[in-house]
């Protein structure tokens, strides 16, 4: 116990925990108990032992029936608000056009950005939703969003506000991050340098200033920015007190996750090029690997993040959805979770601490969420299930039954 809380609000009993702390696999509880005080997990343990002092301060006791409770997801890695859709990128790749070649003819990010630019923070806000619910509906509680399809300052600061609405409004925790350096903007045309220092010097200090964002991200690629630009980013990142991250080896090895491990990146995210080099230098820096398997699925990628390499550094592997326009027009964690055991081969254990544990230290808040302990936020889904292996296993069904979120059970029929 954290302490000795004057009040307990609810205490779930007789559930199978998977607490995701790290000890065993699934850390988990049978016949397990939580109690919440405040929107705080007071408790956790075995139903036999929940002290009698809590039970009798109680306002509510559930019983769980012996399902499943594991930490609210995170997906640690969204692009989900834009204007538009891909749809027809999409049918332009079935006949067997490139993303890179697609990206090149001035479509592909900069096609969401045009559309993304002319609408306006209440469309925009409109679009966004139905992708966050369907995340929310499989147990999300946390999620992050990157900026990126604006470019420009005007509509950087509006998809920020639509995301910090988005968090307003539902229960869900979203946790923003400014992606400037994510394409060239057409009005920068051949002028990539001069890009870079509109956004450390015009956009950066704004967004700073705004408490709009709490990390910075750069899509380090040929078809995005160069290692160096990308640096020059992070060092004004960090002017600014900014953690950073980035989009790094996905279809290339320009050695952008050994880079951001010098700058102590949160997470380096899609990794599949990434060598032994920078994975031990991700390593050092406690650099989480967010892997990104439905962008490696919608490219039809061959190449797989060298998973057995970040096992044997210990690196922390988190898995996300990459929710974007283009390379992951993706709604669905649970997805993420059996694509990454399926294409990845994570376990699904791993793949669970993916989207729990790491998903939480690839966003800087692994002290407040991520796993169920004594003083975390009272995050937690209950699933029809019964073995947690179950999450990852099939495609398709949705077996969350309940979720809580800072200590109140959602109403999932009336999130809006
Ligand atoms: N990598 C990605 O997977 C997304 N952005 C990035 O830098 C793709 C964005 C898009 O195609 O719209
Ligand atoms: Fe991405």
């Amino acid at each position: 116990m954290a302490d000795n809380p004057e009040k307990i609000d609810a205490i779930w009993i007789h559930a199978n925990l998977a607490t995701m702390t790290g000890e065993g696999p699934y850390s988990r509880i049978e016949n397990g108990a939580i109690a919440v005080a405040d929107d705080k997990i007071a408790w956790v343990g075995k139903t036999n032992l929940l002290p009698e002092d809590l039970k009798r301060k109680a306002d509510k006791v559930h019983d769980v029936q012996n399902r499943w409770i594991t930490p609210g997801l995170i997906d640690c890695h969204t692009h989900l608000v834009y204007g538009g859709n891909r749809a027809n990128e999409f049918e332009q790749g079935l006949q067997g056009i490139t993303y890179e070649e697609i990206a090149r003819q001035g479509g592909g990010i900069l096609s969401t950005v045009a559309a993304t630019r002319e609408a306006d923070e209440h469309f925009l806000y409109r679009q966004s939703l139905p992708r966050l619910l369907s995340l929310l509906r499989e147990g999300v509680t946390t999620v992050e969003i990157k900026s990126g399809y604006g470019l420009d300052l005007d509509t950087e600061m509006r998809m920020l506000r639509v995301a910090r609405r988005l968090g307003d409004t539902l229960p869900v925790t979203v946790i923003s991050t400014y992606l400037g350096a994510h394409a060239l903007p057409p009005e920068f045309d051949n002028r990539s340098d001069d890009y870079i220092d509109f956004v450390c010097r015009e956009v950066l200090p704004k967004v700073a200033a705004s408490d709009l964002a709490s990390a910075v991200d750069a899509f380090c690629e040929t078809i995005g920015f160069s290692r160096h630009q990308t640096e020059q980013v992070f060092q004004a990142a960090q002017r600014y007190g900014f953690p950073v991250k980035i989009h790094a080896e996905q279809l290339s090895d320009m050695g952008g996750a050994g880079l951001a491990a010098k700058y102590d990146a949160l997470s380096a995210d899609h990794l599949e090029y990434l060598s032994e080099t920078g994975g031990q230098a991700m390593a050092d820096a406690g650099t989480v690997a967010v892997l990104l398997p439905g962008a490696f699925y919608y490219l039809r990628e061959t190449r797989r993040p060298p998973i057995d390499m970040l096992r044997q550094y210990n690196v922390p592997i988190a898995v996300a959805t990459d929710c974007n326009p283009g390379s992951s027009p993706v709604g669905s964690l649970l997805a993420m979770l059996n694509m990454a055991c399926v294409l990845f081969r994570l376990t699904p254990e791993e793949a669970l601490s993916g989207v729990t544990r790491h998903a939480a230290r690839a966003l800087g808040i692994h002290d407040q969420t991520g796993i169920l302990a004594p003083g975390k936020d009272a995050d937690f889904v209950i699933w029809a299930i019964d073995d947690p292996a179950e999450l990852a296993y099939s495609l398709g069904f949705n077996p969350c039954q309940q979720v809580v979120r800072k200590g109140k059970p959602i109403d999932q029929e009336n999130l809006v």
